[in-house]
């Protein structure tokens, strides 16, 4: 007889989850993908949850292009946050984003705290919100301003936002950073309820006709296979220095990439560049969790 199927259905942060996988911010177009798949990708959705891309206070283009650049194992984005804004979200996105049948996460991020608070009181009172994830880790801004490399920055930012909603908040760290459990100390300190981590590592890459920069943003954040070893190694760390639950992402590509986090410490695992090659990467990778635990069971 084969070993019973375990149960992958997970509580985060009170929300009640089908299996540990979900998607990591600006990596799987939840619209674009309806567009294409229609009610398909409804009765299929390959994630317990869905993430959304930065939102910002105001509508963005984005970098200059180009924006990626693939290494080896992986590739380099310079997206730099092209969004509609907080009003153009609400008012075009997340009618079509509550549609999913899974709960939505929405990420934001702020050049100030007080654009942070704006953002987390706007989606306090949005009933088809679970839970918001604070972006303090995108390496792609002008400024090249990351709040979330420094603990006291962190700890001041979630204070600031925290008695703004009784929804979940995530805090998205960036790798980028020289002590990242302290950071995560501080956002767990400051009353966050969990943290997700790594954001992508900054690299950069050089056109080889001109002998300048690829990218138009010059920097970017490399992501994929090649930052696995290292994403590891960070979710462990902070694993040891917080309480509050991890989501851990960083080159995911299987099950048994997905475990190897859980094993680290993570409550979540998140997919981000696989989706790019394969759109069906979550659910694949929750099946591959399964029966990987199935063969372990006993
Ligand atoms: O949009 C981006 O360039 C971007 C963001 Br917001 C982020 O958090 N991480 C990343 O690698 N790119």
């Amino acid at each position: 007889m084969s070993p019973p199927t375990p149960t992958l259905s997970v509580d985060f942060c009170g929300l009640s989850l089908a299996h540990p996988i979900i998607n990591g911010s600006g990596t799987f177009d939840a619209i674009a993908a309806l567009r294409v798949f229609g009610d398909e990708l409804l009765q299929r959705f390959p994630f317990a949850a869905f993430v959304s891309k930065t939102v910002t206070v105001e509508p963005r283009q984005g970098n200059p292009p180009p924006r990626l650049w693939e290494v080896a194992g992986g590739m380099i984005n310079s997206i730099g946050l092209p969004n509609k804004g907080l009003d153009g979200y609400l008012e075009h996105d997340l009618p079509i984003l509550a549609r999913l049948p899974v709960p939505l996460i929405v990420n934001v991020m702020g050049f100030s705290s007080e654009e942070v608070a704006q953002l987390v009181e706007a989606f306090a009172e949005r009933p088809e919100v679970s839970a918001l994830e604070l972006n303090v880790s995108c390496p792609n801004v002008e400024t090249g301003l990351v709040m979330g490399a420094d603990p006291d920055e962190t700890a001041r930012l979630v204070s600031r936002v925290r008695p703004l909603t009784e929804k979940p908040l995530i805090v998205k760290l960036t790798p980028n950073a020289s002590d990242v459990p302290a950071v995560a100390a501080a956002a767990q300190a400051a009353g966050a309820d969990a943290v997700s981590l790594v954001n992508t590592l900054r690299g950069m890459a050089f056109d080889q006709q001109k002998g300048t920069p690829w990218l138009g943003g010059v920097t970017g954040g490399v992501s994929g296979p090649a930052v696995r070893a290292i994403a590891l190694a960070q979710v462990y760390a902070v694993a040891q220095a917080v309480e509050i639950p991890i989501v851990g992402m960083g080159g995911v590509q299987s099950g048994r990439d997905a475990r190897d986090l859980l094993r680290a410490g993570a409550a979540l695992v998140a997919v981000g560049t696989e989706s790019f090659r394969d759109p069906a990467a979550g659910n694949r990778i929750a099946a591959e969790l399964s029966e990987g635990l199935a063969k372990t069971a006993v």
